[in-house]
């Protein structure tokens, strides 16, 4: 049999198993796994080392305009942070503008990714106007393979919807296999909170923080829940930070409702006590929601061992602190923390940290792929084309050295923040090679993988419920 690459002596690490193993590609997927004699196919010695499957972060924010900036990253430095960091799949998300069609949105962000992702890319759809009766127009986002919407139960007059027409939304994924990925934080009572505090001159970074309580996470988290129960259709919690709002997942999970969550590393690693650095440094992790006192995250990791999270994604949405390019940026809230553009880069750090946490014992390796690659795949109708090393799927293949430390610096990434919320840590282990449909991307330091080689994904609507 002709094959094209074979990866020797690997370890094949899935969510599921762990065993010596060639992998054999042909046609961009994987044929085979086994022993296998080159005869003349490409060859990459892998001993030593692990293969996972390419890493899919569904949450990105490339080339987004937000709060009067717009992201440092575009597709193409976006995706190349993407596949240094081994994530070869992102969901990015397509913003319908108010009265905008949202074929149109989608339109927008096909042509901002086409040509320039390195890594393969699918969309979820912002709805920010479903008007009186535009639902029939998700309905076709499902049929372009865009099968699931982010709602919004914050940023009033911007993002928002109300609860009737998130029920809408809801609803309408009944009959038309679609997920709704759901911002959960009170918007209205934020809003308040937040004009107290500049009516009170807290203007610095980490009011930003102290307006946004867990509280109005969780109660948020317990609405969204709850109208996708009176809906009878799933739920998806993007970027859950609050433990507290971890804790309504659970429980509705316990009773059986089909409700789901994805955490981010930030929520993970990094603390409200970030926010008190000196001076305008806490604008760094300005993002919402904010990250939460140190304590939180030892229930958020024990909560995604055991499935209360499903997910470990980023939101990448990288703002750079000092205006560059053309760009304005973090600075926009020196003297207002309501003006700090919300968000920070990650993709290129979600693999290597997520890893550190199978070194330290809180996530099996098992877990650690399901997290970052098979469980997202599922959920969002990528698999068994991506999220598993097997015969048939696309030969997207990160191998992990585990005995080489990375030290992780904005001076280094390839992201076009100008810092990185990790700045100086080092983590056990680092990537080698990372391939995509079977083209080696990365080997090393080196990018092999030309720009714009990053193919489209439909998405199939839901297969479960
Ligand atoms: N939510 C996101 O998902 N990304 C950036 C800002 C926000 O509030
Ligand atoms: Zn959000
Ligand atoms: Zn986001």
């Amino acid at each position: 049999m002709g094959y094209d690459l074979i990866i020797k002596n690997a370890t094949v690490l899935t969510a599921s198993d762990k065993y010596a193993a060639d992998i054999a590609v042909a046609g961009g997927r994987i044929a085979a796994l086994g022993a296998f004699r080159a005869d003349g196919a490409e060859t990459v010695d892998a001993r030593g080392l692990i293969a996972v499957p390419g890493g899919i972060d569904v949450h990105t924010h490339f080339d987004m305009p937000f709060m009067g900036a717009t992201t440092a990253d575009d597709f193409r430095s976006g995706s190349e942070g993407a596949v240094f960091g081994g994530t070869t799949t992102v969901v990015d998300f397509a913003i319908q503008k108010k009265g905008e069609a949202l074929r149109k949105a989608l339109d927008t962000w096909h042509e901002k990714a086409e040509g320039k992702s390195l890594v393969d890319y699918s969309f979820h759809m912002i709805v920010t106007d479903l008007g009186e009766k535009n639902e029939s127009e998700m309905d076709k986002m499902v049929d372009e393979g865009v099968s699931s919407f982010k709602l919004f139960m914050a940023y009033p007059g911007i993002f928002m919807s109300d609860d009737a027409t998130i029920f809408r939304a809801l609803l309408r994924t009944k009959e038309n296999g679609g997920m709704i990925c759901m911002h959960a934080e009170n918007g209205g009572v934020i809003d308040i909170l937040v004009r107290k505090a500049l009516a009170e001159k807290k203007t610095a970074p980490k009011y930003h923080a102290l307006t946004r309580p867990m509280s109005a996470e969780a109660e948020a988290t317990r609405r969204a829940i709850a109208l996708a129960e009176m809906a009878g259709v799933p739920i998806y919690i993007v970027h859950l930070s609050a433990a507290d709002a971890m804790e309504e997942v659970r429980r509705a999970r316990e009773r059986g409702v089909p409700a789901f969550a994805e955490t981010c590393p930030q929520y993970l690693y990094l603390s409200y006590e970030d926010y008190e650095r000196p001076g305008f440094e806490g604008a760094k992790f300005v993002m919402s929601p904010p990250l939460r006192p140190r304590g939180n995250e030892e229930r958020l990791w024990k909560g995604l061992a055991r499935d209360d999270l499903q997910v470990v994604s980023t939101d990448h949405c990288s703002f750079c602190m000092k205006a560059g390019g053309g760009k304005p940026g973090k600075e926009l809230g020196k003297k207002d923390f309501s003006k700090i553009p919300n968000g920070a880069p990650g993709v290129e750090t979600r693999m290597l940290l997520l890893w550190q946490a199978v070194e330290e014992g809180r996530l099996s390796e098992h877990r650690f792929v399901e997290v970052t690659s098979t469980a997202p795949a599922k959920l969002f109708g990528l698999y068994p084309r991506k999220g598993h090393l097997s015969p048939g799927a696309d030969a997207d293949i990160v191998l992990i050295d585990p005995r080489k430390k990375h030290t992780i610096s904005a001076r280094t990434h390839h992201t076009k923040a100008d810092y990185n919320p990790y700045e100086g840590r080092t983590v056990p282990a680092s990537i080698r090679d990372v391939f995509i449909r079977g083209r080696r991307m990365v080997a090393g330091e080196k990018l092999l993988g030309p720009m714009g080689c990053g193919r489209f994904l439909r998405r199939s609507p839901r297969q479960f419920n």
